[in-house]
């Protein structure tokens, strides 16, 4: 974009388990060094998987981090919409007006397992969690809205019946798609397929009879 002299932005999201990776160093070192118009956003929810945040780095803050790069780092209360938003309008208004990059640690806890192969029980304390969801900013910003007359639990039950639907819709339609040949694995990767795998396609396709995978 700014070869190209385009007046855009990008928005990066990474987790904390992220930013102990050499990608995000050598990323944000970049970005300092080439002035570019990015905004790191780092979801920093306390855990990678089942490492705490206190053992994946000596570092106190995330946001320190961008200090090495040459970049201002800035930490907020993720749970908190308002200053998540102007952080994010700085960091944006910023990188817009080709002065460069910024590192934002949103601080948040989370809300949930890693993945639906993690079992955080095996790691984390029920207690821990209670207070995570005490503080959900999505919760919180619900009772703001409440509380100042913008929203109500009516239009949240007809908004949250819309979106159910919509997913069903979608569910729906991706079930009712008819399943690619395994071929098509291979089909999407080059403009034209190497010879070895271009071999193997044809293997593939000599033992595929069609119907289910
Ligand atoms: C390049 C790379 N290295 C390692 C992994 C293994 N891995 C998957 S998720 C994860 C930790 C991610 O931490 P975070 O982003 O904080 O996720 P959270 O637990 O908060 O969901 C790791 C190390 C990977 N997927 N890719
Ligand atoms: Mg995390």
């Amino acid at each position: 974009m700014k070869i190209r002299d385009e007046n855009r932005a990008v928005v990066c999201c990474i987790g904390d388990g992220g930013t102990s990776k050499g990608d995000f160093l050598e990323s944000i070192n970049l970005a300092g060094a080439w002035h570019l118009p990015v905004v790191f956003v780092v979801i920093n929810n306390q855990w990678a998987i089942s490492t705490p945040r206190s053992l994946q780095s000596g570092a106190e803050t995330i946001a320190q981090k961008a200090i090495s790069a040459g970049l201002p780092g800035h930490i907020v209360d993720g749970n908190d919409y308002f200053a998540t938003i102007e952080a994010l309008d700085t960091a944006l208004d910023r990188a817009h007006g080709g002065k460069g990059a910024t590192v934002i640690e949103a601080v948040i806890s989370r809300l949930g397992d890693h993945t639906t192969a993690d079992d955080a029980t095996r790691y984390r304390t029920a207690e821990d969690l209670k207070r995570a969801w005490e503080k959900d900013g999505i919760k919180r910003l619900q009772n703001w809205l409440h509380d100042s007359g913008l929203w109500s639990p009516d239009k949240e039950k007809t908004l949250q019946a819309d979106c159910k639907q919509t997913v069903e819709k979608a569910v729906e339609d991706y079930l009712a798609t008819e399943a690619e040949p395994p071929m098509a694995m291979l089909d999407y990767l080059f403009e034209t397929l190497p010879c070895a795998l271009q071999t193997q396609r044809e293997q593939i396709a000599s033992k595929y009879r069609g119907g289910d995978l």
